[in-house]
């Protein structure tokens, strides 16, 4: 699935409002959405899907986080997708995100930083898969 990769709007984000700005700048970037939902994780979902991080300090506050209000869920189309989508998202802390990266333009602070995008072809596989079931 190397063209295809798999993103989260997270919470943050979708309750400021930022949802169509974000698909908006997603779409400019060149991306073509494949699937789309708006849904609402449960605790048990977010700590399977982050469960990678699930010895990590900051695990507790990331699935209470992610499953606090809606988030939406896409998988998206280009050549190269998860390193153009990893390019067009920035850092994960939002300081040391590149200006015009979406984190950089929205994002609170590391630990609410408005998107996720997948880490590797295989990721992307396994998380949109989770969220669109074949
Ligand atoms: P990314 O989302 O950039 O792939 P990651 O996979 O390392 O980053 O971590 C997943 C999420 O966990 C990240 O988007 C925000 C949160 N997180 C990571 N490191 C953190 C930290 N040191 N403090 C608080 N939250 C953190
Ligand atoms: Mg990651």
């Amino acid at each position: 699935m190397s063209n295809k990769t798999f993103m989260m709007i997270k919470p943050d984000a979708v309750e400021r409002g930022l949802i169509g700005k974000i698909l908006n700048d997603i779409s400019e970037a060149g991306f073509e959405i494949i699937s789309l939902k708006l849904t609402h994780l449960s605790i048990d979902d977010a700590r399977l899907f982050y469960s990678v991080h699930k010895d990590r300090p900051f695990f507790n506050d990331l699935t209470q986080y992610m499953s606090r209000s809606p988030i939406v869920a896409a998988v998206l189309k280009k050549e190269s997708a998860v390193s153009e989508f990893r390019n067009l998202i920035g850092d994960t802390d939002p300081k040391n995100a590149k200006d015009g990266t979406i984190r950089a333009k929205y994002a609170i602070s590391k630990g609410e930083n408005s998107i996720h995008g997948s880490d590797s072809d295989e990721n992307a596989e396994i998380e949109s898969t989770f969220h669109f079931p074949k």
